[in-house]
């Protein structure tokens, strides 16, 4: 593919970013996302240098590029591993995570839901009646904090990228939800029992963390997780990409001026939703009820007989899944 000269050195460039109104060479474009992610870190005062960092990674492109940017950049991450037990997805998307741990002899923290929980996405999404991926972030949330203080780490690193954070941001945006978009922050800061969260991608687009990936070598699963197909944020990802392919550039202007703009004006609101918390009767982690909503999902789901992920797609998933199955 040749894009014509790269904006900095005249050599051929990789890739066209519009938005940019401009083209990269390899170099540059690596130049360039790594300034995007160090602007990110300094103007919401994301890490320090000497913070203990753990980064949640899927084995997708956009949490292998972001572990993989912060290496680069001097931070000391080590990564954690949630295995959903979402058919074959999740043990292929752990080999990627793994073997990417292990050339760069990387620390990598595994949690297994059916082995070390008893139950697994599938399963917790048929017994719980939640639709899987309310049960998939629910666990996954509950996690991260829950391994971040058990081992010392101030910060959870996510790997959600600039296209991630505008579809969610458009979605709360459609229901005005004041109690999701007060929490929608690239930063949100370390409470009591909580370690401090952040997004350090935020200022790169999907095609640039896959793009970052492939001059990087770096091996992803390309795969989405199957429960992805026909969701919401997906449908809201296709609109956005409307939007900026007849403006370019409006997607980023879409999100960091909320951030910059709307969001201190919601400040106080995110506020109070961190007061009150209580204890956890079964696990002594905080929460509002007396039993914590992980350790119910967990009780629920340990009990009930294991249910294949082909039972819990939608339709149109489940079509898709199984053909891509025949196909391999
Ligand atoms: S992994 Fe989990 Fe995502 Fe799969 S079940 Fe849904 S939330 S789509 S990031
Ligand atoms: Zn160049
Ligand atoms: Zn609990």
């Amino acid at each position: 593919m040749n894009y014509s000269k790269c904006r900095v050195c005249k050599e051929p460039a990789i890739i066209d970013l519009p938005r940019h109104n401009a083209n990269f060479c390899g170099e540059h474009f690596i130049q360039l996302c790594r300034r995007q992610v160090e602007k990110a870190i300094k103007d919401h005062r994301m890490l320090d240098p000497k913070d203990r960092i753990l980064v949640a990674v899927s084995g997708g492109k956009d949490s292998l590029a972001v572990w993989d940017l912060l290496i680069e950049l001097g931070y000391q991450a080590d990564g954690l591993y949630i295995g959903l037990g979402i058919g074959d997805y999740s043990p292929t998307s752990e080999g990627y995570a793994q073997r990417f741990a292990d050339q760069r002899g990387l620390k990598l923290i595994t949690v297994d839901l059916r082995q070390d929980f008893g139950y697994d996405i599938p399963t917790a999404s048929r017994a719980t009646g939640r639709v899987p991926c309310s049960a998939c972030g629910l666990s996954k949330r509950h996690l991260f904090d829950s391994v971040a203080m058990e081992n010392g780490y101030e910060v959870v690193v996510t790997g959600h990228n600039l296209d991630d954070e505008a579809a969610v941001l458009f979605g709360n945006t459609l229901r005005w939800d004041i109690d999701y978009l007060a929490r929608q922050l690239p930063v949100l800061p370390a409470t009591p029992g909580f370690p401090k969260k952040v997004k350090p991608l935020v200022r790169l687009t999907e095609r640039e963390t896959a793009a970052w990936c492939v001059v990087r070598g770096i091996d992803y699963l390309l795969d989405e997780c199957p429960m992805a197909l026909g969701n919401r944020h997906l449908a809201h990802k296709n609109t956005l990409n409307e939007v900026e392919r007849q403006s370019p550039g409006a997607k980023a202007l879409f999100y960091l001026n909320f951030v910059e703009k709307m969001a201190p004006l919601l400040a106080s609101h995110g506020q109070e939703m961190v007061d009150g918390l209580g204890t956890c009767d079964s696990c002594g982690r905080p929460t509002t009820g007396t039993t914590c909503a992980f350790c119910r999902v967990v009780a629920t789901s340990s009990a009930h007989e294991p249910v294949p992920v082909e039972l819990v797609l939608s339709k149109k998933a489940r079509a898709a899944y199984l053909s891509d199955r025949q196909e391999t």
